[in-house]
Parts: C-alpha cells; structure tokens; sequence
C-alpha cells in the first residue's frame, strides 16, 4: 500500500429495512436494545462477556475471571471447566429437544436420514469410547478428512468430548496438503471414509490419506467409514473399519470437564498466499462465538430448519454447521454434494423438501445459480424461507439483489456476514430483525467488536475513505496462536499497526458508518494513483447482463503504476467478441467511472478458484503479467483453468 487512500466508487444506496413481521418475532427486535447491548459491551466488556458466557454456555465449573489480556494474548474465561460437545449435545437431553432432529442429513445419491439429539449423543459418545480405546488424550490431535456426512460431525464432537484437538482438512485438498497439515500439528489419528459422493462420481477420500501417510509418520491408526462402497486398501494394524468399531463400543461416555483455553481445534486457512496457516481456537470463547451468533445473526428458533451450504472443512461449516447451530439446538440440514446434481436446482429442491427456514451460502454459490438461470427457480415453491445468508467475500450489489428478489421473494432478511477463519464467528453483520440493510455492505459490527479503517500511518480515516481493517477489543472467539508458530502469528496479525488485529482486508464505513469490505488488502489496485477495489470492478461487470462472473486484478505497469486487467466468463447464451469487449469495458467505465476501465479484458471459459470458491487473484496477476504461475498452488480446485488461461495468451 501507498499512502493514497483506497478509493472507493461504489454507488449503491438502496436500503431495505426488516419487515415488522419480522422485527416482532425476531430474538432482537430493536434498535434501541441493538444499542445499549452494544454499548456496554465495549464500555463493559468484562460485565458485558462474562454475563452472556453464564446465559449461552453451561459449565462444569463456573469461572473466576472474564478476561486477561496481554497484547497479543488473550484467556477468557480462566478458572472454568466445560465441554464443548456437552454443550452440543448433553444439555439438551431431558428437555423438549431430545426427540427433535439435530441432523437431516441429505445424500447426493438421495439417501436421506435424521439423527435426533439423543441419537447422536448416542453415536458420539460411542465414538469418543472408540478414540478412547485407540489410545488418544487429551491434547492429542485427529485429523478429519470426510465428506459432508453426519459422521463428520460425530467425529468433531468426539474428539471434542474427550479434549482431543481436531483438525479438519477439506475432502478436496490432495494429498500433498493432507500431508503438510498432519504433519505440522503432529496427528496421532486421521479419521476419513472410503470416499464421498459429489457430481455424480466417487471422491476417493482413502485413496489421497494412503498417499499422504507414505510420509506421515506421526499417524498411528486410520479409521475408515464406509460411505460410497468403492474399494480401498486397509493396512494390517494400521487401518480400522469405523462400523466394526462402534459396534463393539459402549454407548455411555462421561464428557471431560476441560479448561476454558483448552485448545478445541486447529483449522488450516485456505492459503491464498504462502504455507497454510494453523489458527488455533480454544473451548469456552470460540463455543461462546459461535453460539451467540447463532441466536442472533440467524435468529434461530425451536422451529427452523436451518442450512448453511460450508463444507465442515471450512470455519463456516466447523461455526455454522457444527458448533453454533448444535449448541443453540437448532435442526440443521446436511447435503454432501453438489448443487447441480443431478440439475441445477438441487438447492432449492432440498429446500422444499425439507422445509429449510434459515439459509446460509456464499456469493460466488449465488453467481452460479445466476448464471443456470432464473427457470430453476420457477419450478420451486421456497415458501418456507425466512432468512438468508452471505459469506465468503463481498457480495456484489446485483448478486445480493438477485437472492433479495429470486430466492427471498423479497420477504426475507440477507445478512452478509463478515468475518474470517481467525475470527471464528461472525464480526460485522446486520442483525436481521434490527438493520436495515444495503446491498454488497455488511453493515455494523456484532457485540464487541470494534472495526477500525486506519491509513498507512496507522491514523483513522474519516467517513467515506477507504483503509486497512482493524479490530481493536480482543473478543472470546479470536484465535489464540498459530499452532507451533507464535511469532508468525505475531507478525502476520499484530505488527501492522502494534496492538491491533489486522484483518488483512481493506474497507470503509459509510456516511451512515456502515462497513463495505472491498476485499483482501493484496486484491486492492492503484490505478494512476487511485485506489480500485477489484470487488468494486467485478460488481460492475457482473451487473452486465452478458457476464456470468468476473476477475480483477492489477499488472504492473510503467504509466500508471498498475494497469487493470480483468478475466470475464460469459452466460450460456453468450458469445466473445472484441465488440463485447468494448461494451463492457465501456461498462465499467460507466458504472464506475473512467478510472475503472479495464486496460485489458479476457474471456475465459473459467476462473481458478479455491476449493472454497474464492477466486485466486494471485493467480490471474501472475497470469495478466505474462509470467509463470509461481507460488502454492495446492489450494486451487482445477488445475486445467490455469493451463487454458496461460495457453490462450
Ligand atoms: C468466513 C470466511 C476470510 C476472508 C475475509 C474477507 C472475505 C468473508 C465476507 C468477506 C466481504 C463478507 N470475506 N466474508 N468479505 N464480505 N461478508 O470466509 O473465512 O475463509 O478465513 O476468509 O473472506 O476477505 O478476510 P475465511
């Protein structure tokens, strides 16, 4: 970054408020509470965290102090004793919610089964019997690497009833990257299935662990669920069969009373740059996050059926599929595969069949269904939706629009929630039954936590002006090291600004002091001085009717410091042509201003992603620079998208 501000050019300025329908019924309904709780909960942190730590999370031992805070180091909650999986599962039994469901769990093939809280207390307190039996302690670390099936969930909430440290590793990473992750946390376990089901066709989970463990020798046991039926090699004394386990395993099992700070998992981040990073999050505050976030942000009652698209693999699906929604008692909808499989309205099928109230995805999920059409949706009823989600990246006005009118019919609440794997639950959103909202902004900060917009000297911005996203309370959800690496984690969060978060995200508030989160700090382009959010860009082209999705990124270049470069896929219906590229490059310069025009502009038959669907500018930069493509590419879904780009220059 320079000294320049980012500018930032959006225009939109359509606001939609929370129905009263919906502000009456809503677990908070007002601004005026929206207020006072927000206030003492920076004024009153300690008053504040302590009070909804006793309200959200029951204890085995109630703790003695709220928080100590040493820059960068925090411990809440010292001196209690819980367990994150009772919290999920115990403390409902002998309630009203024993017999409802915890899990719906939809296969892609179409098996569909239900687990109630007290079945899966059952199943999880065998397999914590079944950990037990192999010979794993507390602070001991399993590695998961599963499909989106109830089994994953068990195994986490296991691990987590006998303080075993879990480490989930997305069912699409290679084995490369299985490999790295196991062997810089040192797993003792690595827990996965003969493989999943996705588009129609076997992923051949075993096959890629047999692979990593060749060079993993910190691994003692793999124990293997049967899923998909394929073959798979079983090593002799290494390799057990998950069913032959829990069969012979007792199904009572006592939760361990665990400190507060005692580690609950590691989650590698998907590395957009670099080796992937352990972020390490602990009992009481991380469950504390993610609980209260649920109640609140998703305004989850007895009655929802709620789905949130992550994959477990992800911190969205360990917050939002796992941990949040169980401990609040929620009924949560699993699907393990695709959403265009077998057609492109699997999503909004599984809705209607299953009643699903609460939905929860991300953007570049949303560009998808854009793009197959407005007919997949026709065919839907989606009259059981109440309130939608966004996350991942910012959310382009004209795709937030789309899911406003197409998917919520216009009668629910979107919150865009803002937040990352080192935050572990939602920071900035709107409150659905409270915040008015504006499309691609995501709005104001969530209880505690207090954004900062700071320029290169480290001074707050004003109003309107574009900077570097701080936080600056710590909050019970923050992750507490790298695992094995405290100086990196040091350096990469703490040293920007000494004493202050940085979430590596550029941003600004708004006149009214909502937030608008342009995106990575490193996808920011200064263009002849001016500062352009590449999310600002791709919004624009996206807004064509011919642009099913877009990239921005920057190119050196000797005039204007960067030139701008962005990498466009058509709709179906839709042919490249240089005329079309004039058009739309006269769009942006329209839509933006003449800043924005894109030097140059490519037609792509893809764009390289994450297997977590963010699209990986590093990338098209080296790409749009003319270079090699240098670098980790471990993370990327398809390494053909890379090749055909290169091959077409
Ligand atoms: C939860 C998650 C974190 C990064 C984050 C930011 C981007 C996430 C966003 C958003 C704008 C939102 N991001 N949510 N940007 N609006 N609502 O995605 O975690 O995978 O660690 O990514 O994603 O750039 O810094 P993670």
């Amino acid at each position: 970054m320079t000294d320049q501000t980012i500018t930032s050019v959006s225009r939109e300025s359509r606001v939609f408020k929370p129905s009263a329908e919906f502000k009456a019924q809503a677990n908070l309904g007002s601004e005026a509470a929206y207020k006072r709780l927000y206030a003492e909960s920076v004024n009153s942190p300690a008053r504040f965290w302590g009070r909804q730590a006793k309200d959200f999370l029951t204890w085995r031992k109630p703790f003695s102090q709220t928080l100590q805070w040493k820059t960068p180091h925090a411990k809440w909650f010292t001196g209690g004793m819980l367990n994150a999986a009772e919290n999920c599962l115990d403390r409902h039994l002998g309630t009203a919610r024993e017999n409802k469901a915890a899990i719906i769990f939809e296969g892609e093939p179409g098996d569909i089964r239900t687990l109630t809280y007290k079945q899966l207390h059952r199943e999880v307190c065998k397999f914590a019997n079944v950990l037990e039996s192999l010979g794993l302690r507390k602070g001991e670390r399993a590695a998961i690497y599963m499909p989106m099936v109830p089994e994953a969930a068990v195994a986490m909430l296991a691990c987590a009833r006998l303080g075993v440290v879990h480490t989930v590793i997305f069912g699409g990473f290679s084995s490369e990257a299985i490999k790295d992750r196991i062997n810089d946390c040192n797993a003792k376990l690595v827990i996965t299935a003969d493989g999943g089901w996705r588009r129609g066709k076997i992923v051949e989970l075993k096959e890629s662990v047999d692979r990593a463990l060749s060079s993993s020798p910190s691994v003692e046991h793999v124990v293997v669920l049967k899923r998909t039926g394929n073959t798979v090699a079983m090593q002799e004394g290494r390799d057990l069969w998950w069913h032959e386990l829990m069969a012979a395993a007792p199904a009572v099992h006592k939760a361990k009373p665990l400190p507060s700070e005692h580690p609950l998992f590691i989650l590698y981040t998907s590395g957009s740059t670099g080796k992937p990073k352990g972020v390490l999050h602990t009992t009481a505050g991380y469950l504390l996050g993610a609980t209260m976030t649920t109640h609140y942000v998703f305004d989850v009652k007895e009655t929802d059926i709620y789905w949130c698209t992550a994959d477990i693999g992800w911190i969205t699906g360990h917050s939002y599929v796992v941990y949040g929604p169980l401990s609040a008692g929620a009924t949560v909808l699993m699907y393990e595969g695709a959403p265009n499989q077998p057609a492109p309205d699997r999503f909004w099928e599984i809705i209607d069949r299953h009643g699903v109230t609460i939905f929860y995805t991300a953007p570049t999920a949303i560009r998808s269904f854009m793009r197959w059409g407005d007919e997949y949706l026709a065919k839907h009823s989606l009259a059981s939706l109440r309130l939608l989600g966004s996350v991942g990246e910012p959310i382009n006005p004209e795709a937030w629009m789309w899911y406003h009118k197409m998917v919520g019919k216009k009668r629910c609440p979107i919150v865009d929630t803002w937040w990352q794997t080192e935050t572990g639950a939602i920071m900035v959103t709107p409150l659905p039954g409270v915040t008015p909202t504006k499309p691609g902004s995501c709005a104001r900060p969530f209880f505690g936590v207090v954004p900062k917009i700071l320029d290169e000297n480290g001074k707050e911005v004003r109003r309107g002006e574009g900077g570097k996203l701080f936080l600056t309370q710590p909050w019970p959800s923050m992750l507490r090291t790298l695992w094995g690496d405290d100086s990196r984690f040091k350096k990469q969060y703490w040293s920007e600004v000494p004493g202050l978060y940085f979430a590596g995200d550029g941003a600004r508030f708004d006149k009214d002091g909502y937030l608008w989160v342009v995106g990575r700090i490193d996808d920011v382009l200064n263009v002849s001085g001016h500062r352009i959010g590449t999310a600002e860009v791709e919004s624009a082209l996206v807004s064509h009717p011919a642009v099913a999705e877009a990239a921005a990124v920057g190119r050196p270049d000797e005039l204007k410091g960067q030139a701008l470069v962005c990498f466009v896929t058509l709709k179906g219906n839709q042919t490249a042509s240089d005329e079309l590229k004039d058009q739309l490059r006269a769009h942006v310069a329209k839509e933006i201003g003449a800043i924005a025009r894109p030097d140059a502009l490519r037609f792509a038959a893809a764009l390289p992603k994450t297997r977590s669907g963010k699209i990986m500018r590093r990338i098209l930069k080296e790409i749009a620079a003319g270079g090699d493509v240098k670098g980790d590419i471990t993370t990327l879904e398809d390494f053909n998208v890379v090749a055909s780009l290169q091959s077409e220059e």
